[in-house]
């Protein structure tokens, strides 16, 4: 049994420190204590003082990072990680620990789903303070408070804390979720964000015409949330995302929180599958952000510069019914390529993903991958590394109903969104009034605190083999 980790004398974070609280965190989930044995492990105060440093380094960081890696500098971008913190250590170790000559970008999505999101955001917000130029955090559209209601990180650190503490503790992660950055500018033709092309606003035909209206062309191009006269979206610049917010704690999408709520969520499309070649859609799957063509893909790179967009947020769940584009089991794929252009790809890192698997559903056994950006290539030529998922894993349970979309495929705005805030209120009723800074005990109401010890084997699916988790967790209606 490990002794608590405590916060460094001065606060000096050091890389030593990171790694010590990586392993003293991995050590803790395989020792078969409750997931309640975290706070004893990494007690609050020093969960506190992280999210506190991270946070104020990040509040300093604008929308849009501009980064200049030097002569031999390579870059390591890392997608979505949801949770499974054995698999982004394992892809740490692959990579080669952050240290001036190698960087490291991780593009968002750090928690919900997996078991141990509050664990895996720890340890890279542990490598941001350590060496904060030379690591970056970006945001995910799961860094924000829908999301971690629906898919589990606040439900998992009320269970790990206790609700109070969990809540409190969770507050300071929304906090460090709106400071996180939306995208990063890697050297002068790579640009790396979470979903995908953000919409900007229409511009004028004539630069005579611009100049006539003035404010009032401003107003009514605002007022057209950027339609083009058939209906399609134009894709913004680099320049209006360097000057967008990065969305707050919520981002919906709407109003200032446009630019974020099309960055976090979209997705590029496939030929087959409707989007007007020059143009992009909004996204009807997701219900925010949107979708964009291969050609809207062409205008962006030409229009900013840029040889590569790099981005993360599909993984093999999201890309089942998706005619023409690629099913994502090696964590990789080439989405659009624009010859004599560049090229927008994914990048996603969860392997064996998602986590858990609604009863009946099968697994994606799908592979992950990192990717490598080097000085030959001006960063701009990704080099893509394949890895599997991390075994043993430790069993465990889900913290968020797996029945519940089988990817993102809604955003803030969506019926789910008022069926997840319908029964909040009502929980809130039950609950005399009481406020969710109560005291109350949530191993009374939560399944996921049961100790997996006591788990019933018969809900075990033999087929997921070594992994020790079940490939099947039961699902229980609350
Ligand atoms: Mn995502």
């Amino acid at each position: 049994m490990s002794s608590p980790i405590a916060w460094p004398e001065g606060g000096a974070v050091t890389p030593e420190w990171a790694q010590r609280l990586a392993s003293s965190l991995e050590a803790n989930t395989r020792g078969g204590d409750p997931p309640s044995s975290l706070a004893r492990v990494f007690p609050r105060a020093t969960h506190d003082a992280l999210f506190d440093a991270c946070g104020a380094i990040l509040e300093s960081e604008p929308t849009l990072l501009k980064l200049e890696p030097g002569p031999g500098v390579r870059v390591v971008v890392v997608g979505d990680t949801h949770g499974q913190l054995h698999d982004a250590l394992k892809l740490i170790r692959l990579a080669g620990e952050p240290s001036p000559t190698n960087w490291f970008v991780f593009n968002g999505d750090f928690v919900d789903r997996g078991a141990w999101g509050a664990e895996l955001f720890a340890v890279a917000m542990a490598w941001k303070v350590a060496a904060p130029r030379h690591v970056f955090l970006l945001r995910g559209n799961h860094e924000c408070e829908f999301c971690t209601e629906v898919y589990g990180y606040k439900r998992e650190l009320q269970v790990k804390y206790g609700k109070a503490a969990g809540n409190a503790l969770w507050r300071k992660f929304t906090r460090v979720g709106a400071a996180l950055p939306l995208a990063a500018q890697i050297g002068a033709k790579t640009l790396v964000l979470h979903g995908g092309l953000f919409r900007g606003r229409p511009r004028p035909k004539n630069k005579g015409a611009k100049k006539k209206l003035g404010a009032k062309f401003k107003r009514l191009a605002a007022a057209a949330d950027a339609a083009n006269a058939d209906g399609t979206l134009s894709p913004g610049t680099l320049a209006d995302l360097a000057a967008a917010s990065k969305g707050g704690p919520d981002p919906d999408g709407e109003g200032a929180a446009q630019i974020a709520g099309d960055v976090l969520w979209s997705d590029p499309a496939g030929p087959d599958e409707g989007v007007p070649n020059e143009g992009m859609i909004p996204n009807e799957n997701r219900g925010i952000g949107t979708m964009f063509g291969v050609a809207a893909t062409g205008t962006f790179l030409r229009e900013n510069g840029l040889a590569l967009v790099l981005r993360s947020h599909e993984g093999p769940d999201a890309r089942e019914d998706r005619a023409g584009m690629d099913p994502m089991k090696s964590g990789f794929s080439v989405d659009h390529e624009i010859e004599g252009v560049g090229k927008l790809c994914t990048v996603f890192s969860a392997p064996d993903y998602p986590q858990f698997v609604e009863e009946g559903e099968g697994r994606h056994e799908n592979d992950a991958s990192f990717v490598v950006l080097e000085d030959a290539t001006e960063w701009a030529e990704p080099k893509p590394v394949r890895f599997a998922a991390e075994r043993p894993r430790p069993r465990s349970r889900p913290y968020y109903d797996v029945t519940v979309g089988g990817s993102d495929e809604e955003g803030p705005d969506g019926e789910l969104a008022r069926a997840v805030k319908r029964d909040e209120d009502e929980k809130e009723a039950r609950a005399g009034g009481e406020g969710e800074e109560g005291e109350e005990d949530p191993a009374n109401e939560d399944p996921a605190n049961e100790d997996p010890a006591n788990e019933d084997p018969a809900n075990e699916d033999p087929s997921s083999g070594a992994s020790g988790e079940g490939g099947a967790p039961r699902v229980r209606a609350s």
